[in-house]
């Protein structure tokens, strides 16, 4: 079951100057940020509310780290923008087998590592209409009772 709009993904060529517009613009700040090198990410999550799932929404900031990253192709081509969308699941794995299941391209074998330790994949935008679907599983939360 697919339980929240984990994150929405904007691509941007300045990272730091974006952080700053969705400080200064709507008093979001950085939940947490780090460097992607696997996906050619500098990134940076802002989060905005809490789910009904234990989980978050978060808009994600991405900066290329390299000239053939995925969001430097795609930020030479369209400019600034909305790159893709992430949908919060508790178990990525049978999600992602079973829209598999259903005929849509999932572009990994096994998910990958994403922000906070997340478990990622991808569904191709072109059996998407167009989208760019990302579906991810949260690491667990650290209990401080540990
Ligand atoms: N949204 C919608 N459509 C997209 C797209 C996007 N973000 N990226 C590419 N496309 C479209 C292109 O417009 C193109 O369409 P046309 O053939 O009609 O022109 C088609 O998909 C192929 O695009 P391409 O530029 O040739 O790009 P590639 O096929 O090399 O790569 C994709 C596309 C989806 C396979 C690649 O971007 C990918 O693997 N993405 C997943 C990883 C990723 O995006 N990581 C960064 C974010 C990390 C994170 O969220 O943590
Ligand atoms: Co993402």
């Amino acid at each position: 079951m697919l339980t929240r709009i984990d994150h929405i993904g904007i691509a941007c060529f300045d990272l730091d100057k974006t952080v700053e517009f969705y400080r200064a613009t709507y008093g979001f700040e950085v939940f947490h940020s780090e460097v992607n090198e696997e996906q050619g990410v500098r990134e940076a999550m802002l989060k905005i509310n809490d789910t009904s799932d234990g989980g978050a929404s978060y808009l994600q900031l991405l900066e290329p780290t390299r000239e053939d990253s995925t969001v430097a192709k795609w930020l030479a081509k369209n400019g600034e923008g909305v790159h893709h969308i992430a949908f919060g699941t508790a178990d990525v794995d049978a999600e992602a087998a079973d829209i598999r299941g259903k005929g849509v391209r999932v572009l990994y074998e096994e998910p990958r590592r994403g922000s906070m330790g997340s478990r990622i994949t991808f569904l191709h935008p072109k059996d998407c209409h167009g989208v760019l679907t990302e579906l991810v599983t949260s690491a667990p939360v650290e209990s401080s009772e540990h």
